[in-house]
């Protein structure tokens, strides 16, 4: 008996958690003996997107490329976060598209711009509001909220092992763990 390959897509604002719960999520996975991979900007921003950047058109492009990746993955056996802000409900329903029911799980990592704003890990928002980087997600570039996402991590409210234990229990729930 193998394990249930899926695709679990993270999505929210910079800064709203979805790194440190994917990270954190991988290292469970690991620990389950599943064979996982994360993508996220690190790995997929720096090489196969290199060529994108933020305004609308090339976040639209980042997202189906990595959709098509993600699914490629999943084809191969392996249960696959993907975090990413996207930005668009078109695109993530597109993602969802290419998956039967039961293999992607859109996951909201939600906390409101002001707390994102103050965690500001990487010091971006910061120049953002010395005008140093335009069209930043909740700024000045739109990000759609999910309108039927499978799960809601609320991680102002919640911290980050509590987070991690919501979306395990929901995985269990839907027979991936
Ligand atoms: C949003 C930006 C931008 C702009 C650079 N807008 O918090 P981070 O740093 O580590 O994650 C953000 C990342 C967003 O890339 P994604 O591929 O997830 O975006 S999208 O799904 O919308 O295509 C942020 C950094 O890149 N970053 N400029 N203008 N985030």
């Amino acid at each position: 008996k193998g394990q249930r390959p899926c695709l679990i897509w993270l999505t929210g604002l910079s800064g709203s958690g979805k790194s440190t719960i994917a990270n954190a999520l991988e290292l469970e996975l690991l620990k389950a003996d599943r064979h996982s991979y994360l993508l996220d900007g690190d790995n997929v921003r720096m090489g196969l997107n290199k060529d994108l950047g933020f305004s609308d058109a090339d976040r639209v492009e980042n997202i189906r490329r990595i959709a098509e990746v993600s699914r490629l993955m999943v084809d191969a056996g392996l249960i696959v976060i993907s975090a990413f802000i996207s930005p668009f409900n078109a695109e993530r329903r597109l993602a969802k598209s290419l998956f039967p029911e039961g293999q992607f799980f859109e996951v909201h990592v939600n906390a409101p711009l002001a707390v994102c704003e103050t965690r500001d890990p990487k010091g971006l928002y910061k120049k953002v509001r010395a005008g140093e980087i335009r069209q930043f997600t909740g700024v000045d570039s739109p990000y759609e909220i999910p309108d039927s996402p499978d799960l809601v991590l609320n991680t102002a409210e919640h911290d980050v092992q509590g987070c991690v234990d919501q979306l395990l229990a929901f995985l269990i729930a839907q027979g991936v763990l």
